[in-house]
């Protein structure tokens, strides 16, 4: 019974801990984005939700911080730093290994779907990754102190600036990576993890023709809400959704996915928005969605896959 998640970082790769242990990996394939990719970083191809995502399901992503690999060191970035570097975004030596693979890979003319596919299976990981597109699409947010690459806006400015725009650069030109259409069409269920909506899941749903293969898809779509209690769980998601005038809440991601979405899973401290969501055509199932242990993973994994069947059965 294939799977179909679309996924951006941290809280995805932690929804997908779950997902993994409660089915068998080799059914499920992850869309990721790829819109925080920075394409010559230091001289390196950098894909941070996709290394989040193959770390975290190879068992070596540092579980603190949810990127990165567990006891990396970063003698590195250190050289770098004594030789006057700006050494913003923290690559760890063994990460690094990853990026120089990717960039030289991808020197040689191999697509970032077959790097990917490459990188992942050398580190175990079971499930099907694909990247939303094999174009470069990166993210900039407008801010009141000009344009900047998220990376350099949520890392380096700390997500100090106001945002005053979110762009995915060339999206428009872009195309899905080659399956994606098929994925989405084949599965028996589609899942959109508990990702950023507007910097994860929006640059996803920008590239044409994702969107509307998800409205036109015949498999149940259940999302888990990212925002708890009118707070993100981490990372900008509330700063950026409110600056996109999207209310803060599991009723805001509701909207940005009403065209497609048949089931919104949200928090125990958001089940006084159960009726005003339902109102919008979408069913709602209220469960406690801090993943703050495997248990909590699996039961979470386990509540959407359910939900999903019972809408197939009727
Ligand atoms: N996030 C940070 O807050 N600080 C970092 O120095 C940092 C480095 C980094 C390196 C590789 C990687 O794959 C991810 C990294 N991240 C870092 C996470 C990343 O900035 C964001 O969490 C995602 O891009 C948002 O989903």
């Amino acid at each position: 019974m294939p799977v179909v998640v679309l996924a951006g970082g941290v809280g995805a790769a932690r929804f997908l801990e779950g997902l993994v242990k409660v089915m068998p990996p080799e059914e499920i394939t992850v869309i990721i984005n790829t819109g925080d990719d920075m394409a010559n970083f230091m001289g390196l191809y950098i894909s941070p939700d996709i290394d989040i995502v193959t770390y975290t399901l190879a068992g070596k992503v540092d579980p603190k911080k949810g990127w990165g690999i567990r006891g990396d060191t970063f003698y590195c970035l250190e050289m770098l730093q004594r030789l006057g570097f700006d050494t913003w975004f923290m690559l760890g030596d063994q990460d690094l290994g990853t990026h120089l693979a990717r960039t030289m890979m991808m020197k040689q003319g191999w697509s970032l779907s077959k790097v990917t596919k490459v990188i992942s299976q050398s580190l175990g990981v079971r499930c099907h990754l694909l990247p939303m597109t094999e174009s470069w699409v990166p993210t900039r947010i407008m801010t009141d102190v000009g344009l900047m690459h998220f990376e350099e806006y949520l890392v380096k400015r700390k997500a100090r600036d106001k945002v005053e725009d979110v762009i995915f650069d060339g999206v428009e030109a872009a195309k899905p990576s080659p399956g994606i259409f098929e994925v989405i069409e084949q599965a028996d269920t589609i899942i959109v993890a508990p990702s950023n909506p507007i910097v994860s899941i929006g640059p996803i749903l920008a590239v044409p023709g994702i969107r509307q293969a998800l409205i036109d898809a015949g498999a149940p779509r259940v999302a888990i809400s990212p925002i708890i209690g009118g707070r993100t769980v981490k990372g900008p998601a509330d700063k950026l959704m409110a600056a996109q005038g999207v209310e803060v809440s599991p009723r805001g991601v509701a909207e940005l996915y009403r065209d497609f979405l048949d089931v919104l899973v949200i928090d125990l401290q958001d089940r006084m928005l159960k009726s005003s969501i339902e109102a919008m055509g979408i069913e709602v199932v209220v469960k406690q969605t801090m993943m703050t242990s495997l248990r909590r993973k699996k039961a979470l994994a386990l509540a959407v896959l359910k939900a999903a069947r019972k809408l197939t059965n009727g």
